[in-house]
């Protein structure tokens, strides 16, 4: 690499007035291509990731209504109504405030244990994690 940059200095040290400036101007698309690269993979695998452990929220219903993750996983609730719910754990483990059209909310479960939640705006709306 080294020498073959110092060929190309040779190479454009007429035309550029400085080594460094033409290896930046050379070196710099590829460099923002990689970091592209990295940054899209690194979006699309945490979408995989969140996606499994998140609940939706259409039509006044959690979907899933049960869901089973591992102890550390952090859940996801995503309102896709166009009125406010909210999640509120029977335990008060856990509250969100009123989550408006396309709000989010999320909750690390640190412990195992079943989690029956409700919105606390339409309590016959419930739903249940499971963490283990
Ligand atoms: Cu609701």
């Amino acid at each position: 690499m080294r020498s073959s940059v110092s060929r190309l200095c040779l190479a454009v040290a007429r035309f550029t007035p400085g080594c460094a400036t033409a290896v930046a101007m050379l070196l710099g698309p590829v460099v923002g291509a990689l970091l592209a690269f990295g940054t899209v993979s690194a979006q699309e695998a945490k979408a995989a990731n969140t996606d499994a452990n998140t609940i939706t929220i259409d039509n006044f219903t959690f979907t899933p209504p049960e869901l089973t993750v591992a102890v550390g996983t952090t859940v996801k609730w995503v309102n896709h109504d166009d009125i406010p719910h909210s999640v509120v754990d029977g335990n008060k483990a856990f509250r969100s405030k009123a989550l408006d059209t396309d709000d989010a909310y999320s909750f690390t479960f640190a412990s195992a244990g079943t989690f029956s939640y409700f919105c606390g705006l339409h309590p016959h709306m419930q739903g249940k994690i499971v963490v283990k």
